[in-house]
């Protein structure tokens, strides 16, 4: 009776503690995010105790007499000379020019964490060859590149084509913090077990427990820390990190916070700044006119990272640095990195060019595979729409408005009562039909799961995780329960593969009433938790494998779109490419999911930052990533959401969302001038989805992403180095989007010889470029040299599009050629994995257009080319004549000099065929 009226005033209590969280999240406009519920540097213990390191401090040293030398790799004994602790010393070389580097303990009080499931596990070894000298060894991989061990004090240096272009532990700032059994009260403070490894501090409190925001980690494992300094010393031009909602080019922390990597729902996020996002994918790129390099930090627990690049690099330190030759110390790029727990697990990529880094990265981490035709068109959600009737409405709307759209999304509303994998039956009693409908047009349904599971008896998924034992556990043992959207609710262990089984399995048709046209969100899979700490799970929580959750935080999400992924997988029974849309995200989440920039505002500043955003996830493999158009809180003025749409129809993944608590924002509802304005935007899209869609297909095979940094098509060039507003789609294509509210002109700086707008034909030399616009303007710049493939015929979605003619773009270049390609499948299914696909070169040179088809594979189709549009030709030809099997040898018409379009060639895409200009 009192156990009852205490828990039923503890529920009341509990209740309120929910409703008053959720009425925040809600009401709240404060407009900032509130700081005080994530820590800083200094607030959490161990990024203290690693950031208080000095240089020159480390006492570790390699025992290189006792070292060890296979095909592929060595190991090394290593010794802190501070205290003696043993640690071991790993170095491979991987196929394709990567080096990776394990350091850890050779005698773990119990095993430390080393990530599982982020990498690829077929990873090939490459053929090292090792010369020992007195100081060091050095392990060659090929004439340009090796590693040098050096043993006193310990240090690994990396060279590429003789340049000097990363060093670990260069600075001797290394600390391991070994693991340790818990000081007795009665110890001496001197104790071994009691000091940090250096021996010489004194123990520190929040070593054995800490506490935050009246969040209490127990910490019963102790410190276990890692940390060690990187140097790049040819460069300070650091790129990535995501997720970070700054800058695409690394700033320095010198006087701040360093970047934080640990996975959390911040709310109300705000621009230019390191503190932690959604993702964390510890990765970056160091970058110069003669290398580049990549780096991976591979360790899931929370983990900060410092730089020391000069200030903030601009481009008068890059001309320096030019001129000075490289021997400048000033363009040394310091950085230091500092893990909660888990090893010292370090992938060093030698480039020596940024496509290279890229596939040497896609070789280790995976690429993103191509999406569905309809994924990379445009999409619409909203928290929420109410039922059925809203979903007919807006489907409608955007046929009666002539705007093309290809999926409808419903976000946590849809459930019944925030149960996942149920539908409220009032408002949407008839999922299938519902669904049946959206497809019959062409088009796709997309519901949001999310992995807090309600503790409501009767509800089958919390039944079942409590009798097969799916949950995550606290310290103690017991399910552990925390405050999401559904009140009480616990979370399945994704880390358990039974349990990712089982999750795979609710989406069988049996299980989860729909039909295999429905695709996933995953939100809140940082995983989100209302009341716990840093609105996250409590560190000393229990995974599969007896893992705190310390140790794996940063992977949650990654298992969870796992799961997804084979859940999708299972109910197409194997088909359908999958389509996943994730929020939080580690390194190799990509080839499960898409990824976008969370709840972001609407703000002209939000715009701007999702460009280096996306750029940043870009090079860490997340080739499919967006952000809300108009931004995700409050309610965007019309300039913004038509600039939005503008910016956002040239980045990969594109989707109108917004909070529950923001005005209508379907794309008519701006106005008809507006209205105009944003389906003349779409459209444009539309036409270029045959582009962009053979870029992804690039993307899954060699690893770089559609959207890319202007320095990864011109590496030599430093002006392009610290450009945040403007980038490339594959290498024929330049978006400077308006990102000003009132522009009146937008600045490019175009590198190479020469660009074509792609809007108005009007060409421009390399260089700085002040470019008027109008509302309607979205300066795009096809490069010469390139020819683009588009569709004209915009329809209602891009799978009604299917049939439809090409136009080709051909821009010239300064010799009159051009070259282009062209990838086409059934834009679904992974028939191309098995041959069902096409592949298509164009080249022009000495005035004559070839298309030749360079991979015949099997795919079908009578897809044709109804026009030829050439940028930069300077004469009338005489006569255009085209020949190919199907059509013969015919003259066409053709009007204009630049551009010149040349009508209806009728040539079939899956014939060789030419075009000759005389
Ligand atoms: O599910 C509701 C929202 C969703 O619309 C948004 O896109 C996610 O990022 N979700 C977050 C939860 C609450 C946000 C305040």
């Amino acid at each position: 009776m009192i156990m009852s009226r205490l828990w039923s005033s503890s529920l009341v209590t509990s209740k309120i503690i929910f409703l008053s969280y959720v009425f925040l999240i809600l009401i709240s406009h404060s407009d900032t995010v509130d700081r005080s519920k994530f820590k800083t540097c200094d607030q959490s213990g161990f990024c203290k105790r690693q950031r208080n390191v000095k240089e020159g401090s480390a006492t570790y040293e390699a025992d290189l007499s006792q070292g060890t030398v296979s095909t592929s790799s060595v190991s090394i004994p290593v010794i802190n000379k501070g205290n003696g602790i043993p640690f071991v010393l790993e170095v491979f070389l991987l196929e394709g020019l990567k080096f990776r580097v394990k350091l850890n303990e050779a005698k773990p009080l119990r095993p430390r964490y080393e990530v599982e499931h982020a990498l690829l596990s077929n990873m090939r070894e490459g053929k090292l060859e090792v010369k020992k000298a007195a100081d060091h060894w050095a392990l060659i991989a090929d004439t340009n590149n090796e590693a040098r061990v050096y043993s006193t004090p310990l240090r690994i240096e990396f060279y590429s084509g003789g340049e000097k272009v990363t060093v670990i532990n260069g600075r001797q700032m290394l600390k391991f913090e070994h693991l340790r059994k818990k000081p007795d009260v009665n110890d001496e403070p001197n104790d071994e077990n009691a000091a940090n490894e250096e021996g010489k501090e004194e123990p520190e409190p929040s070593m054995w427990e800490e506490s935050f925001g009246g969040h209490q980690d127990s910490k019963p494992r102790g410190p276990e820390s890692v940390g060690v300094d990187i140097d790049f010393p040819f460069t300070q031009h650091l790129y990535g990190l995501p997720e970070h909602a700054d800058s695409f080019l690394i700033k320095d922390t010198k006087g701040g916070d360093p970047y934080r990597l640990y996975n959390l729902d911040v709310f109300e996020y705000e621009v230019n700044n390191g503190m932690a996002l959604y993702a964390s994918v510890p990765y970056i790129m160091a970058h110069s006119p003669k290398n580049t390099v990549g780096l991976l930090w591979l360790n899931a627990a929370e983990t900060w990272v410092d730089f020391d690049v000069g200030g903030g690099s601009n481009l008068v330190d890059s001309i320096v640095n030019l001129v000075g030759g490289g021997a400048s110390d000033e363009k040394v790029g310091r950085t230091r990195w500092m893990s909660e727990s888990g090893i010292i697990d370090i992938f060093v990529f030698m480039g020596p060019k940024p496509t290279d880094v890229m596939r040497q990265f896609g070789e280790v981490a995976g690429t993103a595979p191509l999406p569905q035709m309809w994924a990379i068109a445009s999409q619409q959600c909203r928290w929420n729409y109410n039922d059925e009737e809203d979903v007919r409405q807006v489907d409608e709307g955007f046929d009666s408005h002539d705007m093309p759209y290809d999926s409808i999304w419903l976000d946590i509303e849809h459930t019944d009562g925030k149960k996942y994998f149920t539908w409220d039956s009032h408002k949407f009693g008839h999922p299938v039909e519902m669904i049946q409908n959206i497809t019959a047009k062409g088009r796709k349904m997309v519901t949001i799961i999310d992995p807090h599971i309600k503790r409501e008896s009767g509800y089958f998924v919390h039944e079942d995780a409590l009798r097969d034992d799916l949950y995550v556990k606290d310290k103690t043992g017991k399910v552990y329960e925390g405050w999401c959207w559904p009140g009480a609710a616990s979370y399945l262990d994704f880390f358990d593969p039974k349990v990712r089984e089982y999750w795979s399995s609710r989406f069988r048709l049996e299980n989860y009433p729909s039909t295999v046209d429905l695709y996933t969100w995953n939100d809140m899979n940082e995983p989100s938790v209302f009341n716990g700490p840093e609105v996250t799970m409590p560190k000393d929580l229990i995974h599969y494998g007896d893992w705190e959750h310390r140790d794996v935080h940063n992977l949650y999400g990654l298992l969870m779109v796992k799961a997804t992924y084979d859940g999708q997988m299972l109910r197409s029974e194997n088909q359908l490419r999958p389509f996943i849309l994730t929020r939080a995200a580690y390194v190799g989440s990509h080839r499960y999911t898409s990824i976008w920039t969370g709840d972001n505002t609407a703000e002209w500043s939000h715009l701007k930052i999702s460009i280096p955003m996306c750029l940043s996830l870009g090079i860490a493999g997340f080739a499919h990533c967006g952000a809300d158009i108009g931004g995700f809180f409050h309610n965007p003025e019309p300039e913004l959401i038509l600039r939005w749409y503008q910016a956002a129809m040239f980045q990969p993944f594109v989707r109108n969302h917004a909070h529950i608590e923001t005005k209508r924002r379907e794309p008519w509802l701006f106005g008809d001038h507006n209205t105009a304005l944003i389906r003349s935007a779409i459209r444009k899209r539309y036409a270029l989805l045959p582009y962009w869609y053979t870029l992804f297909h690039q993307a899954e095979m060699e690893g770089i992403p559609p959207m890319r940094p202007i320095w990864m098509l011109f590496p030599d060039d430093v002006k392009t180095y610290n450009i945040e507003g403007q980038h490339l789609i594959g290498n024929a294509l330049m978006v400077a989007p308006v990102l000003e509210k009132g522009a009146s002109k937008v600045s490019v700086y175009l590198p190479g010889v020469i660009w074509y707008d792609f809007y108005n034909y009007v060409a421009y030399q390399s260089g700085y470029h002040t470019i008027p616009v109008t509302e309607d303007s979205i300066p795009v710049f096809q490069r010469g040299g390139t020819i683009i493939p588009t569709k004209q015929r915009i329809r209602r979605a891009s799978t009604l599009m299917k049939r439809d003619p090409f136009t080709l773009f051909v821009a010239l270049d300064e010799n009159n050629e051009a070259r282009g390609r062209l990838y086409i499948d059934d834009g679904q299914s992974f028939g191309y994995r098995n041959g069902k696909f096409l592949e298509v070169e164009f080249t022009f040179k000495d005035n004559k257009l070839q298309s030749r088809v360079v991979n015949p594979g099997s795919y079908a189709t009578t897809e044709w080319v109804e026009r030829v549009v050439i940028l930069g030709w300077r004469n009338r030809p005489a006569s255009i004549t085209v020949s190919s099997k199907s059509v013969g040898t015919s003259k066409l018409e053709f009007e204009g000099t630049h551009p010149l379009v040349i009508r209806k060639p009728r040539t079939l895409i899956t014939e060789d065929w030419e075009i000759i200009l005389s």
